[in-house]
């Protein structure tokens, strides 16, 4: 019988192989694909989230689990799709226009990922129309915007103006190194993290 919390283990140390092995073996015994993602996988990285946020991991292992995670998934989700199973909400993501920086939002794509949403990552340099074109056609119910430049700051406050002249039914969260809670309050976001894991949390908060 596959050992779910060897699955988890696995993505917190980032073992590929183990990863790949025990989520195969436990699809082949009949365990349900739901069962996999929530016992193991989102298990393991719920783990990384909270040392992340800790310090006690850095953004390596983040990566690496996250790349476990990845090559478990492959094999997951044909199943998860056969079996119906509906992502915890819909997300897209992106870094503001005229910012290139992407390893933050990236982390934020892989934890959202983990815990089990279904993520549109929309890139970099992100227009606040393209945003917007992203939110109706994935019926979206939560748009993240990442900036690292103070220069990009007012493109974030504009992004989120376009937004809500659109009319899209959605909830804004905004993030990134020079991003503060008061900021994300004064432009109109209706979240704020200061970390992916944090994100996560939020994340969560907004879809109730
Ligand atoms: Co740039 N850069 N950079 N850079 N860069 C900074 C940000 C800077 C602080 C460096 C410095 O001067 N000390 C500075 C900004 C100063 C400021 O605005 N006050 C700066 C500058 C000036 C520039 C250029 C203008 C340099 C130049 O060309 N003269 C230029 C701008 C290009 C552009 O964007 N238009 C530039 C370019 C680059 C590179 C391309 C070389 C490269 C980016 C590569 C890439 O991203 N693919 C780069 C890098 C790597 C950095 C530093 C070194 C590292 C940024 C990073 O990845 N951090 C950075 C200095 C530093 O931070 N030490 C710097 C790690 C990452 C995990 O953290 O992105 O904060 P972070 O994400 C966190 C949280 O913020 C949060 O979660 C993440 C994980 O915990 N988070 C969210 C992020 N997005 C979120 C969204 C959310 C929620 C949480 O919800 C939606």
């Amino acid at each position: 019988m596959a050992d779910l919390s060897k699955l988890s283990e696995a993505i917190i140390k980032g073992d590929q192989a183990t990863a790949v092995e025990v989520t195969t073996q436990a699809l082949d015994e009949g365990t349900s694909p739901e069962t996999v993602l929530n016992d193991g996988l989102i298990g393991g990285m719920n783990v990384i989230g909270v040392r992340f946020k800790n310090n006690e991991v850095y953004i390596p292992e983040v990566l690496i689990a996250a790349r476990a995670m990845k090559s478990a998934m492959e094999i997951l989700e044909p199943k998860l799709v056969e079996a119906g199973v509906e992502p915890v909400g819909k997300y897209v993501m992106g870094t503001v226009q005229g910012d290139l920086h992407d390893i933050g939002k990236n982390l934020v794509v892989m934890m959202l990922k983990g815990a089990g949403f279904e993520v549109a990552d929309i890139g970099i340099d992100v227009s606040p129309e393209k945003f917007v074109e992203n939110i109706k056609s994935s019926g979206a119910h939560i748009v993240g915007i990442s900036a690292l430049l103070t220069t990009t700051m007012p493109a974030m406050e504009k992004t989120i103006q376009v937004i809500k002249e659109a009319d899209a039914n959605v909830k804004i969260m905004v993030g990134g190194a020079p991003v503060t809670q008061n900021y994300a309050d004064k432009i109109g976001a209706d979240g704020y993290a200061q970390d992916a894991a944090t994100a996560v949390d939020i994340a969560k908060t907004l879809l109730n």
